[in-house]
């Protein structure tokens, strides 16, 4: 089971603007018309029903957004970089692996065609055409494009029930999880069991689902106390139901149309959810000894039943295989119906800054800024009052004035050095 992955990603840099000149026949200055470059592709992660594992995620780290491309004289603007859409599973939790090798939340994609933005794409550079003035008619200066934000992500698969067992108390529903899945559930040690869902991973094949069992439905256990609210999340989620039935009931036809009755009293859509009829307990004698009478008395009620021994784990593979198959024709019916709902980022990230002192020579250090920084050339004008702005928009100044910084100082942030003006 791959349920948790760790993967980089990177955005796309943006393409950078470029220096050009109109040449025409007859004219002998031609403007500037050097275009500006496209902006760098985004990284989506995206909830996709078709996923049932982050197994993939397993055999490549590093996941790169196509950059912008450059742009070109005319005034022709570079192509954006297209996103890098990563399809995970419903149910991943998508958070950054920090610098101290924590992990900071960033989305839940519980619904499917949910999706979140987990690196944005550098802006491309603009063009000469935007630094013409009065002053500099031919101007020979453009901005280069910005870097692609890179991120270390962790996907965590939460488990969510794809395939509930429901019945009565002591027919063997925790029996049967044992025995299909890893899971530990305590047997017949509560009578109503508890309230928590215990889930399980069933592989079949290359494929895998989610087995929980449902106790305490139909034993009156929700009366009064109230069912968690994960537990619900995953009653509501469940797909498909097994329904399981005792093997030694005076008769199993009867208990099987009770708890129908009482499902549809407790949750009416629950009851509506698919069912695979399976009556355990066939290795106790006094079952085997009337399993015609028991499938003909189901048959006769228009059900087709199924028999194991949770026990033994006789016809348990049978069932898990047969479960995958209806669970595979239910989810492809339902991810017919498309849902997309967006998720943006829950807060923006903490810019971060930090302004410590290294001789005469104050060291900022903004992730952020670094980011933007990190290619710029610094020998013009107009790319030093761009930074300006950056750095007020980032509150660097005031954190600089905090340090007690005075013009003429030396402030150098990333790979970049100058002077305080
Ligand atoms: N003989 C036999 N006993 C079983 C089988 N499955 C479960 N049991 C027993 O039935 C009792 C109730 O099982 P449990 O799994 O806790 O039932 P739950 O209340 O439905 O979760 C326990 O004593 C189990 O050992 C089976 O296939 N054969
Ligand atoms: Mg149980």
């Amino acid at each position: 089971m791959f349920d948790r992955v760790e993967i980089e990603v990177k955005a796309g840099d943006g393409g950078d603007g470029v220096i050009s000149f109109r040449r025409e026949k007859f004219v002998p200055f031609g403007g500037p018309d050097g275009g500006d470059g496209g902006d760098g592709g985004g990284v989506v992660i995206i909830a996709d029903p078709s996923v049932t594992s982050l197994r993939i995620f397993k055999h490549k780290r590093f996941y790169p957004a196509a950059d912008g491309e450059s742009g070109k004289g005319k005034r022709k603007h570079g192509k954006n970089g297209e996103d890098l859409i990563l399809n995970v599973s419903v149910g991943t939790v998508v958070s950054y692996k920090t610098q101290t090798g924590g992990d900071a939340f960033i989305a839940d994609l519980e619904q499917v065609g949910q999706q979140v933005v987990v690196a944005n794409g550098g802006k491309g550079g603009l063009g000469n055409t935007h630094f013409a003035s009065s002053t500099n008619q031919a101007p020979r200066i453009a901005q280069k494009g910005e870097a692609g934000e890179e991120n270390s992500l962790i996907l965590e698969l939460k488990l969510i029930a794809d395939v509930g067992i429901i019945g009565y108390p002591n027919v063997g529903k925790s029996t049967l999880l044992a025995a299909a899945s890893a899971a530990k559930p305590k047997i017949a040690s509560y009578p109503f069991t508890t309230l928590e869902p215990i889930l399980g991973v069933v592989e079949v094949g290359q494929r895998s689902f989610v087995l929980a069992e449902i106790p305490g439905l139909v034993d009156g256990a929700h009366f009064g106390r109230g069912l968690g609210h994960d537990f619900l999340r995953h009653i509501v989620r469940t797909k498909i139901l097994i329904h399981l039935i005792e093997g030694t009931a005076t008769s199993p036809g009867e208990d099987m149309i009770q708890v129908n009755a009482e499902l549809s009293l407790f949750d009416s859509a629950l009851a509506q959810k698919p069912q695979l009829v399976v009556v355990n307990k066939i290795d106790l004698s006094q079952v085997q000894a009337r399993l015609t009478e028991i499938k003909d008395a189901f048959s006769s009620a228009g059900t087709t039943v199924l028999f194991v021994s949770a026990a033994t784990g006789e016809g348990v593979a049978e069932l898990m295989a047969e479960t995958m198959q209806v669970l595979q024709s239910v989810t492809e019916v339902e991810a017919g119906e498309k849902i997309t709902k967006k998720v943006f980022r829950p807060k923006p990230r903490d810019v971060g800054i930090r302004v410590s002192k290294e001789g005469d020579t104050f060291v900022v250090v903004a992730p952020e800024l670094e980011r933007i920084v990190a290619r710029t050339d610094m020998t013009t004008p107009v790319v030093r009052w761009h930074l300006k702005r950056q750095l007020a928009r980032l509150g660097v100044g005031k954190a600089l004035a905090k340090a007690g910084v005075k013009p003429g100082d030396r402030i150098r942030c990333g790979n970049l050095e100058w002077e305080w003006e």
